[in-house]
């Protein structure tokens, strides 16, 4: 019997996710990786998971560097979201203010990566936002991607699982490419 090796190339990338406190980016993370709604307390700093994806022929491995969106650790942020393939940034569809926090994350992640990483715009939340409202979060998040060149927009729930694989599998592919074009991959 003739045995095929099938070779799986493994690319190992760093994703930042960010935004302001409370958006919910640390219990997103937690339904990506568990596929259940497991509420977060304030993160204190950082914390990290590990997932795999498959991309074409690429196993994407990425670590989700999740940072403390509180003002007390905002001084240490550009320092840890140096070295990134990609990244997340999140805001709370129930509060509109949380959007407009967002340029200030999107500038020191430029400001500290190659500006032309792949970063993806996440709206959290989205089970608390009534019908007639989504009209107007949608406008808000294509001008906003418009504006600030990002590579697209999702709405999320962590609490229903709604849109969660979505950004992630955007995404993804779109390192992928990324790291192509820059010739890592
Ligand atoms: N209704 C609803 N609540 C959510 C959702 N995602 C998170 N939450 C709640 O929002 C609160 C904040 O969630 P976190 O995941 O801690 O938010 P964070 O963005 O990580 O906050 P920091 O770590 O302080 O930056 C928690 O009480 C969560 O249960 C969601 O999709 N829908
Ligand atoms: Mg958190």
């Amino acid at each position: 019997m003739t045995k095929f090796i099938v070779d799986v190339h493994t690319l190992t990338v760093k994703v930042v996710v960010a935004g302001p406190g409370g958006v919910g980016k640390t219990t997103l993370l937690k339904r990506y990786e568990t596929n259940n709604f497991i509420p977060a307390v304030s993160t204190v700093g950082i914390n990290f998971l590990v997932m795999d994806q498959e991309v074409g022929e690429t196993v994407l491995r990425t670590a989700y560097w999740d940072y403390a969106g509180e003002d007390r650790f905002r001084m240490l942020f550009p320092g840890y979201c140096q070295g990134s393939s990609g990244a997340l940034v999140a805001w709370d569809t129930s509060r509109i203010q949380t959007l407009a926090e967002l340029p200030e994350w999107l500038g020191m992640i430029r400001e500290h990566n190659d500006p032309d990483i792949p970063i993806v715009l996440l709206g959290n939340k989205i089970d608390t936002v009534s019908e007639d409202t989504r009209d107007l979060i949608i406008e808000s998040s294509t001008r906003f991607v418009k504006e600030h060149s990002l590579s697209g927009f999702y709405f999320t729930s962590a609490k229903t699982g709604e849109g969660i694989e979505n950004p992630f599998a955007h995404l993804g592919i779109l390192i992928v490419e990324y790291n192509k074009r820059k010739g890592k991959a």
